[in-house]
């Protein structure tokens, strides 16, 4: 119960990251950040998907051998992860041997459970999606995600019986008390599963016999396992299946799968079929949140308009880009970023507010008190802040992330609105010991706004934690106030620290 397993998907390497992919990892690190505040015993993964055409074809388009490039591609995967200071604690590559091993201990089991059979394939496939369409599916005969003709193919191919678990699936989903029941989320989401599954569903291909890249069938080795099937048991790879049972035991069920919305039949039909087919226990949520744009159109090499998720760590510091990244938009919706609004929103949230107050308040007990935390009694500021901050516990577990850093902003405002109307600089003429409470309230405030802080803000929180004067563990600290909130004391006395702003106004 105390554990928490979450995962984003394993990204394909046919090109370096863009925000796409950030946005999930982001989403996904601060959930992992938080459940560890929480005492939770949490493990995060990603990783990379390095199988498959679409792969291959890209390799060969740099003149590179295929894993040669996916090496390089994986390692800028990590590079810019560390750059966003995601605390990931597993990288899985899908062309690693264990994760090979494991697709092949998984594949051998489906075949020995009767469930996989011999058939011919004829259909439409788009290599970008990895994935075959109906014509029903397509878009004036386009792939309806990247807008290009399918491939026709048509070959010899193994099928996992999907039809078989149909049913199965739908009560998994809708049933509270079936034994492999599952959540989706956002509602409307899991509603277009219910949907589909409750027209035809169709037995899916699991192998491909012109296709060298990739893990060979362990029954027929002139076949190469689907891309799909092959990246799906990551999920299980990573924890050290088949062999290290106490491990899968110990994380086995996946708490989240976490992914936007263009993946999630992968998830929550073709997984849990091949989980439920050799008696694996089903992952217990999948949430697929939306699909952005940039400036109203699909980021594309064509378009030139793919921005990197270093970029806007260059511009906004890797804080800034993980608040405009989640604050942008609800977590579940579709939306789009400008460059003007990312901007503007910047200077105004964290500029303005959020860095403004920290440095002024500092500045404060600077001047009025000798630069130390000063001492004080009073509370009721400090009380009112944690209503605020409050409501983040739940939004964070609905993962309405834009909402968390709403209640975030408007604790800031409340402290904010408190100095404007006590004007420490006013009443300081009048009573210096009437100061030193009204810096003490807010300081004591600042506190409890930075253990919000740490899950969105891992590089701002412990410099505000420092500046604060505070010697402890910042991470010990917070969890024992999550704990129990009424411990939040400030410890007078100590020296205040100054620094650069913490968000340079742009
Ligand atoms: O699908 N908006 O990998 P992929 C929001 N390898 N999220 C976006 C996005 C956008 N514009 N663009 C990308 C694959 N994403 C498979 C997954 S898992 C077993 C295998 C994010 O590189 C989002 O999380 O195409 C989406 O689901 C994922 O990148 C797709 O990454
Ligand atoms: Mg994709």
């Amino acid at each position: 119960m105390n554990k928490f397993f979450l995962t984003t998907p394993i990204y394909y390497v046919n090109d370096v990251p863009h925000i796409g992919h950030a946005y999930t990892t982001v989403a996904c690190d601060v959930l992992a950040r938080w459940y560890r505040l929480q005492g939770r015993e949490v493990f995060f993964l990603t990783g990379t998907d390095e199988h498959g055409t679409k792969i291959a074809r890209a390799a060969a388009a740099h003149n590179k051998d295929p894993q040669a490039y996916c090496d390089e591609i994986s390692a800028q995967y990590q590079q810019s992860w560390k750059e966003l200071s995601i605390s990931n604690d597993a990288f899985i590559r899908t062309t690693s041997p264990a994760h090979i091993r494991a697709v092949q201990h998984l594949l051998k089991l489906l075949w020995d459970k009767g469930v996989i059979f011999q058939g011919r394939y004829q259909g439409k496939y788009c290599v970008q999606c990895e994935r075959f369409y109906t014509d029903e599916e397509l878009i004036g005969g386009l792939c309806p995600d990247h807008r290009i003709p399918p491939e026709v193919q048509s070959e010899d191919n193994y099928f996992l019986r999907l039809s078989h678990f149909k049913d199965d699936l739908l009560n998994a989903i809708t049933q509270e008390d079936h034994p492999n029941h599952f959540k989706i989320y956002p509602l409307e989401r899991r509603n277009e599963v219910i949907g589909k599954l409750k027209q035809d569903v169709n037995d899916v291909s699991i192998s491909r016999a012109t296709l060298a890249w990739g893990i060979p069938l362990p029954w027929d080795r002139s076949q190469t396992t689907y891309v799909w099937v092959d990246a799906l048991v990551n999920y299980l790879s990573a924890i050290g299946y088949p062999d290290d049972k106490p491990r899968v035991d110990q994380w086995w069920p996946a708490d989240l799968h976490l992914m936007a919305k263009d993946i999630l039949w992968f998830h929550t039909v073709i997984w849990p079929a091949m989980l439920m087919a050799v008696g694996l226990p089903v992952p217990k949520k999948v949430f697929a949140h939306g699909f952005f744009t940039v400036n109203g159109q699909k980021m594309s090499k064509n378009m030139g308009n793919v921005v990197r998720p270093g970029e806007l760590v260059k511009e906004y510091g890797i804080d800034g880009a993980r608040y405009l990244m989640l604050s942008a938009f609800p977590f579940g919706a579709d939306g789009d970023f400008t460059a003007d609004t990312m901007k503007t929103t910047y200077n105004a949230a964290l500029a303005n507010k959020l860095g403004n107050l920290i440095s002024r308040a500092l500045n404060m007990v600077d001047k009025y008190c000798e630069g130390k935390v000063p001492t004080g009694t009073g509370r009721t500021l400090a009380q009112a802040v944690l209503e605020d901050l409050k409501p983040i516990e739940v939004q964070l577990d609905h993962l309405q992330f834009h909402l968390a850093l709403g209640a975030l902003m408007a604790a800031a405002d409340r402290v904010n609105g408190f100095i404007e109307n006590k004007a420490p600089w006013k009443l300081a003429k009048e009573s210096p010991e009437a100061v030193k409470e009204v810096l003490w309230e807010v300081s004591l405030s600042l506190k409890a706004i930075v253990f919000y802080m740490i899950p969105f803000f891992p590089e701002t929180a412990p410099l505000v934690w420092q500046r604060l004067g505070q010697t402890d563990d910042m991470k010990a600290r917070a969890r024992a106030f999550f704990d129990k909130p009424s411990s939040l004391d400030l410890p007078a006395g100590q020296a205040i620290q100054h620094g650069v702003p913490l968000f340079p106004r742009k």
